[in-house]
């Protein structure tokens, strides 16, 4: 993920340790060898996978020394977001998403200045400035709250007006670059942007697709939106809340897995996409991609869709190739079914004027 927004990784580091070391998340020893690393490289900023709280993130800089940013997974994901919003949605929700963020690290966010690009007019340290900036920083979010509902309420009424015409709503979700603006763009005829890497797409859109080929297909009003990732902080899941619960409303939901990830990272990702799923409340009946099967051989696909079976018991896993278009037909099939059996108005297209 670092690599795709423009970092160059010099070094890497791992420790497995029981617990959390309480100063620095990692030992005395790893500690110095990171120090070493960053040394040794002339590196200016060290990731941490996992989560950090404020005053590791404190400590480590002191212990790098000041001109050394130190980052963890969550601020990560919201650099690549920065990178990618386009929209004033998701721009808005991700300045939220930054405030909440360092919000929620209290104090020790202004002794870390610097770190997150966007400042509050922070002056130093102490009770009054503190007092000052967290004032701020909550104006700042409801006035990005109200600005964020309006966007949300507007985009409401067009989903509810487009439901009284009868069109049913079928949503797609899936981890980040699993293939879900590829199939957008297939079917709906659009050309939005893809393989960015990961969060290519950060607001949702909605287009009107039909289920099929011939002129009786019944049309349906898909939504694109952004993906998924393992181990999202709340804060930044909840920024996104109204764009995920496009899903939770959906009459159907298109999940796609890149059924040509390694074992591993496949499970991983299927994991958290069940996780995330659950976390939203997400009861839309779901129908499975397992995507990018020209990538994969017969035995490597049964594994995949068995990997998939062990989250997802219930629902159909239907293995499709956006790029080649293999089965992307009886995907549709499978979704105007779904539709069909809950009753869903599904009205066919226009008659064709008579020449
Ligand atoms: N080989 C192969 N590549 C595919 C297929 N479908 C999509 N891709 C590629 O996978 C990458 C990611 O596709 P996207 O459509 O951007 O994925 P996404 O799920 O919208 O990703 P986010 O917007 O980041 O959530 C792109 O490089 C696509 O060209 C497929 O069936 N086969
Ligand atoms: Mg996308």
């Amino acid at each position: 993920m670092a690599e795709n927004i423009g970092y160059e990784v010099v070094g890497e580091l791992i420790q497995r340790r029981k617990s959390v070391h309480h100063s620095y998340t990692i030992g005395p020893g790893r500690l110095n060898d990171l120090k070493r690393l960053v040394e040794g490289n002339d590196a200016d900023t060290v990731i941490f996978a996992n989560a950090l709280t404020s005053s590791h993130v404190f400590k480590l800089t002191e212990f790098l020394g000041g001109d050394v940013r130190v980052i963890d997974r969550n601020l990560l994901i919201l650099e690549v977001f920065d990178k990618r919003a386009f929209t004033n949605e998701a721009k808005l929700q991700i300045r939220l998403a930054k405030l909440k963020y360092t919000l929620s690290w209290g104090r020790e966010f202004i002794k870390l200045r610097g770190i997150m690009g966007e400042q509050l007019g922070w002056m130093g340290p102490g009770d009054y400035p503190y007092q000052e900036y967290y004032r701020a920083a909550r104006n700042r979010i409801s006035r990005i709250e109200s600005e964020l509902e309006d966007i949300y309420q507007k985009k409401m009424l067009k989903r509810d007006h487009r439901r009284e015409l009868g069109f049913p709503i079928v949503a797609l979700a899936g981890y980040t670059q699993a293939g879900k603006t590829s199939f957008f763009n297939l079917i709906a005829h659009e050309d939005k942007t893809v393989g960015l890497g990961p969060f290519t797409t950060l607001s949702t859109f909605a287009r009107k697709a039909y289920a099929g080929t011939n002129p009786d297909s019944p049309e349906f009003i898909i939504i694109d939106s952004i993906g998924f990732i393992e181990d999202m902080h709340p804060i930044i899941l909840k920024a996104f809340h109204a764009t995920l619960g496009e899903l939770a409303t959906a009459d159907l939901v298109l999940l796609f897995i890149d059924a040509s990830d390694g074992r591993f990272s496949l499970e991983r990702k299927v994991r958290s996409c069940a996780q995330i799923l659950r976390e939203i409340d997400m009861t839309s009946p779901t129908i499975i991609c397992a995507n990018k099967i020209d990538l994969t051989t017969p035995e490597q696909l049964d594994e995949a869709v068995a990997i998939i079976r062990k989250y997802f018991p219930k629902e159909d896993i239907i293995p499709a190739s956006v790029r080649t278009q293999q089965n992307v037909d009886r995907l549709l099939t499978s979704a105007e079914s779904e539709l069909q059996a809950q009753s869903l108005i599904v009205r066919p297209r226009k008659p064709q004027a008579p020449h």
